[in-house]
């Protein structure tokens, strides 16, 4: 087993499985991609709640969990809500991940985040980059308790010798994510704008920040993909980086959006709202070696996104 690859795969195949967050972005891509039908339900309980967490764990035993369950945002709302992305966050890491180990669970695979990594940390950034730097402030509360999701992870490893591991990926988004104008992501929040702008024949769309930040994206269902290949192949402490490879300034990506949605009004740039992290690209090589690789191109990410969310405003907005 080398860097923490299996020579033998992990056959979870038949195996029970639960998606923790399984109505979310992720956890519904995850659920999409292995529509099987040792699938547990989805849960209706609050993860934060340490009693049904464990009972629910006990009642249903799990042997794979894939922890994809976690209060999300965009910059802004990241920025706002401190305690709430901290503590929510905190809770349902702890809470799955303690059920997990002493209800025996076989493998857990933890969803963290690219802004774990060092705000200044050299791009593009690898798994050793951890803990080698401040971190960005506008989501700090945020990378913490992904950071101590990895840990718990790499903890529980280390003194009971659970097979838990963790995924960092870069910004996600694809069918399923929330459109939000103020909390949502970048990509969501662009969308959803240019599409009311173009509707009221607006002249104008706010982006915020300079544009200049660079981001990397990948689409949901690539992630997904990664996600399955790792519970069956890769068994280390270790984070794996899951990104695209491919970055885009947020000038050029609202650009894209607004021809893909059809707004031909100019783009106003916002320099009250923050720019966030200027780069964040990460160094996939390992998990790449290995033989995963995304195959869906930005373009056709947004314009497969756009498509859903035209179908399903209604849930994309409340969501
Ligand atoms: O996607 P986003 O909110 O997340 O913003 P981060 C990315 C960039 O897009 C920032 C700019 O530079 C924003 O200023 N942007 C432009 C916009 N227009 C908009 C808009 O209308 N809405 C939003 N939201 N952004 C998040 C973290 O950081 O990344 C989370 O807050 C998480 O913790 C996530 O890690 C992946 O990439 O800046």
């Amino acid at each position: 087993m080398a860097d923490g690859w299996l020579d033998t795969p992990y056959g979870f195949a038949g195996k029970k499985t639960w998606v923790a967050g399984a109505r979310g972005m992720v956890g519904s891509a995850v659920a999409r991609k292995l529509q099987r039908e040792d699938l547990l339900g989805d849960e209706r309980f609050d993860l934060r709640d340490q009693g049904a967490v464990r009972e629910w764990m006990q009642d249903s035993k799990p042997d794979v969990i894939v922890l994809a369950a976690a209060k999300v945002g965009g910059i802004k709302a990241n920025h706002e809500q401190p305690a709430g992305f901290l503590y929510d966050n905190l809770m349902i890491e702890a809470n799955v991940i303690h059920a997990a180990y002493e209800a025996g669970v076989e493998k857990l695979l933890f969803l963290g985040s690219s802004c774990i990594y060092p705000r200044e940390a050299a791009q593009p950034m690898t798994e050793d980059a951890l803990l080698t730097g401040p971190l960005e402030p506008t989501n700090e509360a945020y990378a913490i308790a992904k950071i101590a999701g990895l840990k718990l992870c790499e903890a529980y490893r280390k003194q009971y010798g659970c097979d838990f591991i963790s995924a960092m990926p870069c910004n996600l988004y694809g069918p399923g994510d929330t459109f939000d104008a103020e909390r949502s992501h970048v990509i969501p929040a662009l969308m959803m704008k240019a599409h009311e702008a173009k509707m009221k024949d607006a002249d104008t769309l706010d982006v915020w920040g300079s544009g200049k930040p660079l981001r990397e994206f990948l689409y949901v269902d690539d992630l997904a993909d990664a996600l399955v290949f790792l519970l069956e192949n890769y068994s280390c402490e270790k984070p794996v980086n899951v990104g695209s490879g491919a970055e885009v300034s947020i000038a050029a990506l609202a650009g894209m959006i607004a021809r893909i949605v059809g707004f031909e009004g100019d783009l106003i740039f916002d320099a009250s709202q923050p720019d966030g992290t200027p780069r964040k690209i990460l160094d996939s090589a390992r998990i790449v070696k290995a033989g995963w690789k995304p195959s869906t191109a930005l373009e056709e990410g947004l314009r497969q996104t756009y498509e859903w969310y035209l179908g399903n405003r209604e849930r994309a907005c409340a969501a």
